[in-house]
């Protein structure tokens, strides 16, 4: 048989290398260098092990040289790949070396915090009984928060309400009362809203305080609406958050904004009203949830709708402290520490 050509073989050779520095330009991932790697190095077909195959057809005066073109081919392609492989893990931007042959982190999805869970299931019952949804800003005028819901100036009620002032007139609402006036502002009755936000007070937290909290404010303003009115639909409202048995009390308080106004407890569900020692309730078997009361004639007045004609009735209700007892949480804090352990126990029904 005769020997192949030599300078053919040398052509051949420099062919591949001229194609090496494409294919490796292209290499883009770990598959792609694999791949490579098989197309010339791999045992069975790789195109350098075909051209030792043709080497063994030489004769023995140039096996020498054809061997030798043929071990720089081959190192020229380990020292190619091992570079590639290389720079594959290390990205030239200099940041740290991402091993792609790694298996991929696992994403966890995210899920609806636990108040929004209960906010939403608040919403959903207020509006299977016709109330519509409206929101307020969270930064106040003095008149909205306190003056239109008849505070005055200087009124020792307004010391209940221990207020964070931006300045002399500017204010992080105490409560999501104002956003009644801004409604009655704008609409004529009849009105029939929950307004749910965020709320701010200086306080100290402590297990049943915080200082940032959510309220769902109701209002109700129609012809001839009572307080038979307000008493029946939050007992309902109650009821179904948790049970038909639930016992609730209505206890007379005072709001400048309503009146008459009531406070409203549900029996404590920590204790089941058996324990005198009872942290939660101190063993009154009681815990409040909520003010309401008739709106104030006078509140009427400021916004322009004639208490003569009209009547009305409202709410505010806190958010924490509800879903606490729905779902025996003996620390408010624990809503706002963000604890995977604590927000991956609730779901959304
Ligand atoms: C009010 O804020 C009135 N605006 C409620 C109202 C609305 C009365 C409409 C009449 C008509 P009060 O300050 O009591 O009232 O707060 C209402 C509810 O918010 C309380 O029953 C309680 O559940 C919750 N709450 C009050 N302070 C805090 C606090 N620091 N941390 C968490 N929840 C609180």
């Amino acid at each position: 048989m005769p020997s192949p050509d030599l300078e053919k073989f040398r052509i051949a050779i420099d062919a591949h290398r001229a194609k090496l520095a494409d294919a490796c330009a292209a290499v883009r991932d770990a598959a792609g260098l694999e791949e490579l790697r098989n197309r010339y190095l791999s045992r069975k077909r790789g195109f350098v092990t075909l051209l030792f195959e043709d080497l063994k057809k030489f004769e023995a005066a140039d096996k020498p040289a054809a061997g030798q073109l043929l071990n720089l081919l081959k190192t020229e392609i380990q020292e190619k790949l091992a570079a590639l492989e290389e720079s594959l893990r290390t990205p030239a931007a200099g940041g740290p070396g991402v091993d792609l042959t790694l298996p991929g982190e696992r994403l966890t999805w995210g899920a609806a915090h636990p108040l929004r869970i209960f906010q939403r299931e608040i919403e959903s019952i207020f509006q299977e009984m016709g109330f519509g949804i409206e929101d307020g800003p969270e930064i106040e005028t003095d008149y909205y928060n306190f003056e239109a819901l008849n505070f005055p100036p200087n009124h020792p009620a307004r010391d209940d309400w221990d207020t964070l002032y931006i300045n002399d007139n500017l204010l992080l609402r105490t409560h999501t009362s104002p956003v009644q006036i801004r409604i009655m502002e704008k609409h004529k009755p009849p009105i029939r809203i929950i307004i749910p936000g965020k709320v701010y007070r200086r306080e100290t937290p402590d297990p049943t305080h915080a200082a940032m909290f959510f309220q769902v404010e109701g209002l109700v303003v129609d012809r001839n609406v009572t307080f038979a009115h307000l008493k029946g639909t939050l007992e309902y409202f109650l009821k179904r958050l948790f049970g038909d048995k639930l016992k609730t009390r209505f206890r007379p308080s005072f709001f400048p904004f309503t009146e008459p106004s009531a406070e409203v407890d549900i029996e404590c569900l920590a204790c089941g009203q058996k324990d005198p020692a009872c942290r939660v309730c101190g063993g009154t078997g009681w815990k409040e949830i909520l003010g309401s009361g008739m709106v104030d004639p006078q509140v009427f007045k400021n916004v322009n709708i004639d208490p003569e004609q009209y009547s009305g009735w409202a709410f505010g209700l806190g958010v924490e402290r509800t879903a606490m007892f729905a779902y025996g949480i003996p620390d408010i804090r624990y809503f706002y520490e963000n604890d995977l352990r604590f927000t991956r126990q609730f779901h959304l029904k």
